[in-house]
C-alpha cells in the first residue's frame, strides 16, 4: 500500500478487491447500458445484491464520460458510482478525454452528494483494452489535480486489481510526485 498527501487529501494505492472497502463510495467500471456484466461490474452486482440493479434499470442508461449514482445495496460502501470508461480504439477516438471525463464525473458526483471518500478501480483496462500505463498516467492525473482543487474530498482509493496493475499505478505514481 502506498499513502500520499495531495493538497489537504489523502491518495492511497492497494491491491485488492474493491467490493470489499469500506470508503462512502465504490466507483463501479460499468457500461452505457448499465446492464451489469464481468470484471468489477460483475463483483460489485454479486456481492451488492439486485438492489443495485433494480436502481440502475431505473436509471436506463450512462453516457460514456458521465456517471450516475445509486446507493450500495449491501457492500460495506453506503454509495456505487457507476461511470463508463471508453473502449480503447487505437488511441485516436477521444479515449483519453474520454477516460479523464469518467474520473471527473465520479468526483464531482461525490463532491456535489458529499461523498467524502472513494474507492476507484482501474476503470476501462479490462474488457474495455485501455493500455494499463497510459490509462494509469491519466486516473492519476485526473485524481491529483481534482484533489488540489476540492479539499471536500477527503480521501481517495485506487484499488488494484493484481500485481501487475498495482505495479504499474505505484510506478506512474512516484514519476508523477518526482516531477511536481
Ligand atoms: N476489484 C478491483 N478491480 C477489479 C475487480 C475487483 N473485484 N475485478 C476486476 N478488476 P473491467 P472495463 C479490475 O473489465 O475495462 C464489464 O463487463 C480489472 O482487473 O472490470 O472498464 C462492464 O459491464 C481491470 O484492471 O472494466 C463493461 O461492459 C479493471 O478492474 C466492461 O466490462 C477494469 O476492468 C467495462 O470494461
Amino acid at each position: 500500500m502506498i499513502k500520499v498527501k495531495v493538497a489537504e487529501s489523502v491518495l492511497i494505492l492497494k491491491q485488492g478487491d474493491i467490493t470489499q472497502e469500506d470508503t462512502e463510495a465504490l466507483v463501479n467500471a460499468a457500461n452505457e447500458r448499465l446492464a451489469g456484466g464481468g470484471g468489477v461490474d460483475g463483483a460489485i452486482h454479486r456481492a451488492g445484491g439486485p438492489q443495485i440493479m433494480e436502481e440502475c434499470r431505473r436509471i436506463g442508461h450512462c453516457p460514456t464520460g458521465a456517471a450516475v449514482i445509486t446507493t450500495g445495496g449491501n457492500l460495506k460502501a453506503r454509495w456505487v458510482i457507476h461511470t463508463v470508461g471508453p473502449i480503447y480504439r487505437g488511441g485516436s477516438q477521444n479515449e483519453a478525454k474520454l477516460l479523464e471525463s469518467a474520473y471527473r464525473s465520479s468526483l464531482s458526483l461525490a463532491s456535489d452528494r458529499g461523498i467524502k471518500s472513494l474507492a476507484f478501480p482501474s476503470i476501462s483496462t479490462g474488457a474495455y483494452g485501455y493500455p494499463l500505463e497510459e490509462a494509469a498516467e491519466i486516473a492519476l492525473k485526473t485524481v491529483i489535480g481534482y484533489l488540489k482543487e476540492h479539499p471536500e474530498i477527503k480521501e481517495v482509493r485506487f484499488v488494484l486489481f493484481g500485481e501487475k496493475a498495482y505495479r504499474t499505478y505505484e510506478e506512474t505514481l512516484r514519476k508523477l510526485v518526482k516531477g511536481d
